[in-house]
């Protein structure tokens, strides 16, 4: 267990979403905290209480944080999950941006309600927009041995293992086929004892 004692409590809804990478950097880093769920039912009521009306956020010591990457950087530089120097502090940020960019052409395309704008968004995703990024995250960790930045575990590696579970839990196990060293990013993260032991007591969610 570690040093830090202050009273965290995570509010998100019943999903993984934009909550579980935090949720890995308490896992990772052994820090005790509640994994508060709110159902939706209560949200219309608990919404006007929130700073920015909006999921997930941080209470830390009472107080209410919102923004699920600022809380997850915040937390990742007190525990040591921004790799070793500001340089590499910066390259978490962009690869956790960037695949942000991609994540949000995907929830473009799963939101789209026209079923024949729908069927054009996957073919542009599936030839263009999801190969361009993956070759490119492909490269930088293979060129890391399995790392998103460095040679060390950061939050940026979370961010990876969430967001490639989502992938192929949308498009199919086979969907990462092609990419062995975003396969391993993510085998490697979901075997660190921690992360098991939180992937085997989780709540089971669809996202
Ligand atoms: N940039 C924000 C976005 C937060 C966000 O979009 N939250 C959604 C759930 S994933 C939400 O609270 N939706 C309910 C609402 O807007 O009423 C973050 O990353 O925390």
């Amino acid at each position: 267990m570690t040093e830090d004692q202050t009273h965290y409590k995570l509010i998100y809804f019943n999903a993984r979403g934009r909550a579980e990478h935090i949720r890995y950097i308490f896992a990772y880093a052994g820090i005790d905290y509640i994994d508060e769920r709110i159902p939706k039912e209560r949200w219309p009521e608990i919404k006007k209480t929130m700073p920015y009306g909006m999921l997930p956020v941080l209470e830390v010591d009472g107080k209410l944080i919102s923004q699920s990457n600022a809380v997850a950087r915040y937390l990742s530089r007190k525990h040591g999950l921004t790799g070793k120097d500001e340089w590499e502090a910066m390259l978490c940020d962009v690869l956790v941006d960037t695949l942000g960019d991609l994540k949000q052409e995907l929830f473009q395309y799963r939101t789209e309600e026209d079923m024949f704008k729908k069927e054009d968004k996957k073919v542009k995703l599936m030839k263009e927009t999801i190969p361009f990024y993956l070759n490119k995250f492909e490269k930088t960790i293979a060129e890391n041995n399995g790392f998103a930045v460095g040679s060390n575990t950061t939050w940026t590696d979370f961010v990876f293992a969430v967001a490639l579970e989502n992938f192929e839990h949308i498009f199919g196990s086979s969907a990462l086929e092609n990419y062995p060293a975003l396969r391993t990013l993510k085998q490697r993260v979901h075997e660190i004892p921690a992360i098991m032991t939180w992937l085997a007591k989780r709540p089971q969610t669809e996202f």
